[in-house]
């Protein structure tokens, strides 16, 4: 009782307080939306930019088994399907080379590699690559050799290939630097008149990360012509996507920042391409930035060092075999009668020559020096430095002897 009264008396209170003058005492009438006139909005607000067309797609967007897929270049999708297979034997491969002794470590893109390829594909000879240490198969299907690519993960201090050379970013490990990178040199080419597109991938752990809101922010602002590319398996480590987010999804990221946000089947190859050659094109044509999120599935552990079934039921994992981006591709092909039995057996053997040429490559004895590791780190060397180089120096002549 004491309660309602005491709020029905503030209630009064309250109103009486709110109640505007008219001049005359009275209350002036209220507008057909409720608000009484004195009370103005804040001047002039608008939508900066209407959101509407920054959305994303309601459905991840998608071709194959649609009838847009007709359209498309029959040699397009051979070459993506050729590459895919290859990258599906590359992962492997690698990943046999860990259990080898002859790789340090390999974060597998088997099911992803519609998303690597598209990548690598819908790039021009004069673009950028920005890759995360997942990425590999992107480095190699941009024409990167398939033994370099691995040069940072058996354990060297470099990333093996040539960044200039190549127009492809080193392999990065600390999540989300590379977006930043890939917002600077995309800048840079367009301030210098060049067009340049520079197209940076990342996970979806990765837009948690302060490096992913940076370069989104600028890259918007300066309408950089940079593309980036999360491909959304599903994991960050053992961390699923919902305890990762609160957002609808990552795409709806993009939203925020101002720049366009789409959203596609990772495992759907052309869709892919089609989706990042747009962006990239947009990119080049003044367009700003996009933000593509493409959903996918890391069907492999995080890495060899990893144990998925720890955190995840393998039911979990049998949709997505099912939804298999290699699959996916062969039954278009061999529907639209693209490619036969004997095609298949072709680009098969094509991919067993690549994996035996890798084999032998990093089978060979790696000539390196451990010690080169602190030699371009600082013009001067500083003391933790020099304490860290002896240590490295004693423990390395105490395995010779
Ligand atoms: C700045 C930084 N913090 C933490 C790590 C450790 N780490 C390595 S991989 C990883 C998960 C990243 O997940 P995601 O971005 O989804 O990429 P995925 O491995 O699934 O390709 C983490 C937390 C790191 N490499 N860098
Ligand atoms: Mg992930």
């Amino acid at each position: 009782m004491a309660r309602s009264s005491l709020a029905s008396g503030t209630g009064k209170r309250a109103r009486s307080a709110e109640r505007p003058s008219s001049g005359q005492g009275r209350p002036a009438a209220a507008r057909p939306d409720g608000t009484r006139p004195g009370h103005t909005p804040p001047p002039d607000w608008r939508p900066r930019v209407d959101p509407g067309p920054l959305l994303p797609d309601r459905e991840p967007y998608r071709l194959l088994g649609t009838p847009a897929v007709a359209d498309l270049d029959p040699q397009l999708l051979r070459e993506l399907y050729g590459q895919l297979v290859r990258g599906r034997r590359y992962n492997r491969q690698a990943t046999a080379l860990t259990q080898q002794g002859r790789l340090a470590v390999y974060p597998s893109t088997t099911g992803q590699e519609a998303c690597e390829v598209a990548a690598a594909l819908a790039l021009r000879p004069q673009d950028w690559l920005f890759p995360s240490y997942r990425d590999t198969l992107a480095v190699v299907a941009r024409g990167v050799d398939p033994a370099e690519a691995l040069t940072l993960l058996r354990g060297d201090w470099h990333s093996g290939y040539d960044p200039r050379a190549t127009k492809v970013a080193p392999l990065s490990t600390p999540l989300a630097t590379q977006l930043p990178h890939a917002v600077g040199l995309a800048h840079a080419a367009r301030l210098r008149g060049d067009d340049t597109v520079a197209l940076a991938l990342v996970g979806d752990g990765g837009t948690s990360e302060g490096d992913f809101h940076e370069a989104l922010n600028f890259a918007a602002v300066w309408k950089a012509p940079v593309v980036f590319l999360v491909q959304n398996n599903g994991f960050a480590i053992s961390v699923p996507l919902d305890k990762q987010t609160a957002a609808p999804s990552l795409a709806h990221k993009a939203v925020g920042y101002g720049m366009p946000g789409r959203l596609v089947d990772g495992n759907d190859a052309p869709a892919v391409h089609q989706v990042l050659c747009e962006a990239v094109e947009h990119a080049r044509a003044g367009g700003g930035p996009t933000l593509v999120e493409a959903l996918t599935y890391r069907v492999d552990a995080h890495t060899n060092a990893d144990d998925a079934t720890r955190y995840r039921d393998d039911a979990e994992v049998e949709p997505w075999r099912a939804h298999d981006p290699v699959a996916l591709l062969e039954r278009e092909l061999r529907e639209r009668g693209l490619i036969d039995d004997a095609g298949i057996r072709a680009v098969e053997a094509a991919a067993e020559e690549m994996a035996a040429r890798l084999r032998e490559e990093m089978n060979a004895e790696p000539v390196l020096d451990p010690m080169e590791l602190f030699d371009h780190v600082y013009a001067e060397k500083t003391s933790q430095l020099r304490e860290q180089a002896a240590q490295l120096r004693a423990e390395l002549d105490a395995e010779e002897e």
